[in-house]
């Protein structure tokens, strides 16, 4: 696939950076240049600040069903042009195309059409003195607010931000990786043919010390929703504080799974593949840190190496490859230097532990073997590590609070996973971890109402359903007294 340049969505149109300067974007299963992305700065910005200053009176005043049917009108384009938009993720970040095909793209259009739905919701709430007054309460929009977004799901996680901000009357800057810019830039021509509003959407390319800086410094941005790594997070917190502009974080993960052995051992077995590895082990949720009961410690480990060695890291135009490249050759450098570290501090390799060499248009690119190890306590460097890549490390336990305490000895604490068959230990064991998500005997099971967010080092606020709604508005109660 030969592509144009990427240009920046400014006020209904696809614009080159005003500097004229430009980034490479890489596919990372061949290590070859796909295309440049603008490299754009604070003049950018200001155009895009002052187009969307212009369409926050006509966004603001349209009735929110009208601003629902933008959505829905997005969603119908994207699902339209999906076939396009996977080939253009699946270049982009190296995960296989069977992936992009059957989840990046549909969630994305799920996004656009789940907040649309929203638009019905029952937004105020009356607070009755009954001979004294009566409040209520409104729902406003905040201005002009910034959607920054990661590599690891592009489009899915660009758009699970873009889509409440804008049905609560938000003009939006928002920035996609400079990692895995395509589908963001393919959505800027979605809009442009759905007719959205010019400045109603601005999408701003470029690297994140630079226009991302600029924006989260900007005076007019009155909210950052940012997803990314926990260092960024906190630089942006402290940013945000100096304006005390509104922040939502959703930054990384260490996640513990606890498996029981009275568990559902087919099912876990299967389902812990899947969140350990699934999109390479980049995914915020994925399970690093496996707990086992000792009794099934010896058929858990046979069974889950085994399981693993049969997964097919390959070619992500190739159907039936399950692992494909990770993004980008910096992210590989940082993964194996995480492995060489775990050996120096007495890791066993039980899989993987190297590269995999993928021969034909593959060979210069970027992939790492599912690698499982052991002896590792959870206070070493590696089990208090996120990586964020194909590593799971498998610790022993021999009761049920040791396993929580376990789980629990964490910086981060987005989501963990407790597989067992025995419903009181279930809820026992789910109220005492200390994760903004906890799953019993699922993964990933997702209902897009939920609050979505971590505790600790994972984050701060919640995104999904009314909580993403109530981030992207202010509240005003008014008292009306008799
Ligand atoms: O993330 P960054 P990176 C973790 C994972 C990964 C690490 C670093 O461990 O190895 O984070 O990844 C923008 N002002 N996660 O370096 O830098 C940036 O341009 C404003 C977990 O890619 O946090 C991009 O759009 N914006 C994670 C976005 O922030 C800035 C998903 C994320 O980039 C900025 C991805 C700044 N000063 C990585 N600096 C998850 N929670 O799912 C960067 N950005």
């Amino acid at each position: 696939m030969s592509l144009k340049s990427i240009a920046n969505y400014i006020n209904g149109e696809r614009l080159p950076p005003i500097a004229n300067d430009y980034l490479d974007t890489i596919n990372p299963a061949t290590n070859e240049k796909i295309t440049t992305l603008p490299n754009s700065n604070k003049y950018d910005l200001d155009l895009a600040i002052n187009a969307a200053k212009k369409a926050i009176p006509i966004w603001q005043a349209m009735p929110m069903s009208e601003r629902a049917s933008y959505l829905l009108a997005i969603a119908k384009l994207i699902k339209k042009h999906k076939d396009t938009l996977a080939e253009l993720e699946c270049i982009d970040t190296g995960k296989p195309l069977q992936t992009t095909q059957s989840v990046d793209i549909p969630r994305a259009a799920e996004n656009f059409e789940f907040f649309a739905k929203c638009a019905n919701s029952d937004f105020s709430k009356v607070y009755d003195m009954q001979d004294k007054g009566i409040n209520f309460t409104q729902q406003k929009s905040l201005g002009i607010v910034a959607c920054i977004s990661p590599w690891n799901l592009p489009l899915y996680l660009f758009t699970w931000k873009i889509a409440p901000a804008l049905l609560m009357g938000n003009c939006v800057i928002a920035k996609p990786s400079e990692v895995t810019p395509l589908t963001a830039d393919y959505l800027a021509k979605l809009c442009i043919e759905a007719d959205l509003p010019a400045g109603v959407l601005n999408i701003l390319h470029g690297k994140g010390n630079k226009i991302g800086q600029a924006i989260i410094e900007h005076k007019d941005i009155k909210a950052i929703s940012f997803t990314g790594g926990t260092e960024t997070g906190k630089h942006i917190a402290q940013s945000a504080a100096k304006d005390l502009k509104k922040v939502s974080l959703e930054l990384g993960g260490k996640n513990a799974s606890i498996i029981f052995a009275d568990c559902d051992f087919e099912k876990m077995l299967a389902t812990t593949i899947k969140s350990s590895f699934s999109n390479q082990g980049q995914i915020c949720l994925c399970t690093s840190r496996l707990y086992i009961e000792n009794s099934i410690y010896e058929q858990f480990k046979n069974s889950f190496v085994a399981a693993a060695a049969d997964l097919i890291v390959g070619d992500p135009y190739n159907q039936e490859t399950t692992q494909g490249a990770v993004v980008s050759e910096l992210h590989y450098n940082k993964i194996l230097s995480h492995i060489e570290q775990a050996k120096a501090e007495g890791a066993v390799v039980l899989l993987g532990g190297e590269v995999k060499k993928v021969p034909g248009r593959c060979k210069h690119g970027f992939f790492v073997k599912p690698t499982i190890l052991e002896n590792l306590k959870t206070d070493s460097k590696t089990n208090q590590t996120e990586i964020f890549g194909p590593v799971v490390s498998l610790i022993p336990f021999n009761s049920e609070n040791e396993a929580i305490v376990e789980a629990n000895n964490s910086t981060y604490g987005l989501c963990s996973v407790v597989w067992t068959q025995d419903i009181n230990r279930a809820h026992r064991v789910s109220r005492k971890l200390d994760t903004g998500i906890v799953w019993v005997n699922q993964w990933m099971l997702r209902d897009l109402r939920t609050p979505f967010g971590g505790q600790k080092h994972s984050g701060v606020g919640r995104e999904g359903g009314k909580y993403a709604l109530e981030f992207f508005s202010e509240t005003t109660n008014i008292c009306i007294g008799f």
